[in-house]
């Protein structure tokens, strides 16, 4: 049975780690901290979907810099799932500025820049729904559980 608090979250590579071949470590790292993931691809992404991404940020210095990266090369969309998935995959990404987040986050482990720094994490379960729907279609995500889920029950889940 899932738990109550079982969520999905939209995640993407940014094309940085795409190109750096650090597809396989990331992936890694989600599927050992027991988050299911149940879609993934890459997609180059047009202009248009990026600014819908991005939206919050329309009006922010950043924006036209962050746009140009997220659609400088492909990324690897996927949806993740998990006892909170949104806080969880935050977690494993660390801080937004790099020089901020800690060794043993994704951004503090791998990245310098702000703008290159390897994950898009969705940061409101409402968020991660439409930005779910910006990149996959509802057929392209599939249901299945872990054997381990299938039998035990989380028990963190308040
Ligand atoms: P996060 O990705 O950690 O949720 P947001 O949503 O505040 O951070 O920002 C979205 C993206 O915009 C970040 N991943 C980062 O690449 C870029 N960004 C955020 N703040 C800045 C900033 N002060 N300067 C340059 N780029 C930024």
């Amino acid at each position: 049975m899932k738990p109550q608090n079982y969520q999905r979250t939209l995640a993407f590579l940014k094309p940085d780690a795409v190109v750096r071949g650090l597809m396989g470590e990331i992936i890694t790292r989600i599927e050992r901290k027991a988050l299911l993931i149940t879609a993934l691809k890459l997609v180059q992404l047009t202009r248009e979907q990026a600014e819908r991404l991005y939206e919050v940020h329309r009006n922010k210095p950043f924006f036209e810099k962050l746009v140009q990266h997220v659609t400088s090369g492909p990324i690897l969309a996927m949806v993740i799932e998990g006892p909170n998935a949104v806080q969880t995959v935050r977690n494993l990404a660390g801080k937004t500025n790099p020089f901020e987040a800690a060794p043993g986050t994704i951004r503090g482990d791998y990245a310098l820049d702000i703008t290159k720094n390897i994950i898009h994490a969705s940061d409101t379960p409402e968020n991660a729904e439409r930005e779910i729907s910006i990149l996959f279609q509802p057929e392209e995500i599939v249901e299945y559980a872990k054997p381990t889920e299938q039998k035990f029950s989380f028990s963190n889940n308040a």
